[in-house]
């Protein structure tokens, strides 16, 4: 059986890696965020891409996909699992025309998890974690501004994308995690006889 993905997407600290924790929890998917991913390789000593993800990071820029989609990639490989949550990934048409070339043969996709929160809630959350410590360079407030123009430029024309494939499923995310979690997990209950 190919392995099942969920793409997670929203606005930078709309809290997807919060509620990917939650999902991974209570349903039997592995959680990999592409960030993560990213940031990872950033710190592996000897890697080539270190700096330019680093770059790409701190600016909100979009790392090629070559790159991330390989991360991903082995990942996956590396679990014995067969359901994964790809949490901030494809972000834009690059990353998006690069899976299909290389993955979409090789996974089915289910849906497309999209977390809808405003950007002054988002802000205050990404900042909130940076002042708390987070050593994330792009809990900023010049990142922040960088990283959500990418989003409304970039990724928004990838959720419309599946939205017109009927593949986006909305969840509000402004309440506290626990009530976005109840709402989420009526996209993942009954998956088997949904998919
Ligand atoms: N929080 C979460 N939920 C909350 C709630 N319901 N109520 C109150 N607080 C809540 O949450 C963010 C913060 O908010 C945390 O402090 C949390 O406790 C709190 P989190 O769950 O981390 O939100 P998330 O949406 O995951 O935010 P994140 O900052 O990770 O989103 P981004 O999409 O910006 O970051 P990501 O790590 O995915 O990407 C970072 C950068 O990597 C990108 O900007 C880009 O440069 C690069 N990248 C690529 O190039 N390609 C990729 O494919 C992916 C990333
Ligand atoms: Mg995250």
């Amino acid at each position: 059986m190919l392995p099942e993905v969920v793409f997670v997407l929203g606005a930078p600290g709309a809290g997807k890696g919060t509620q990917c924790s939650l999902i991974s929890e209570e349903f039997d998917f592995v959680h990999l965020s592409a960030g993560d991913l990213l940031r990872e390789e950033r710190q592996r000593p000897g890697s080539e891409y270190g700096e330019m993800i680093e770059e790409k990071i701190r600016n909100g820029e979009i790392v090629p996909v070559e790159v991330t989609c390989s991360l991903i990639h082995k990942a996956m490989e590396k679990s014995d699992k067969n359901r994964f949550l790809i949490d901030g990934f494809p972000r834009n048409k690059d990353n998006l025309d690069g899976w299909q070339r290389v993955m979409s043969d090789k996974t089915k996709l289910l849906f497309v998890l999209f977390f809808e929160c405003s950007r002054e809630l988002c802000t205050s959350r990404c900042l909130g974690r940076g002042a708390a410590g987070s050593g994330r360079s792009d809990d900023n407030l010049e990142s922040l501004q960088k990283r959500f123009n990418t989003y409304m430029n970039d990724t928004l024309p990838i959720i419309n994308h599946y939205d017109k494939l009927g593949m986006v499923r909305r969840v509000n995310a402004e309440s506290a995690p626990s009530e976005v979690f109840e709402h989420v997990k009526k996209c993942f209950t009954n998956l088997d006889v949904q998919s």
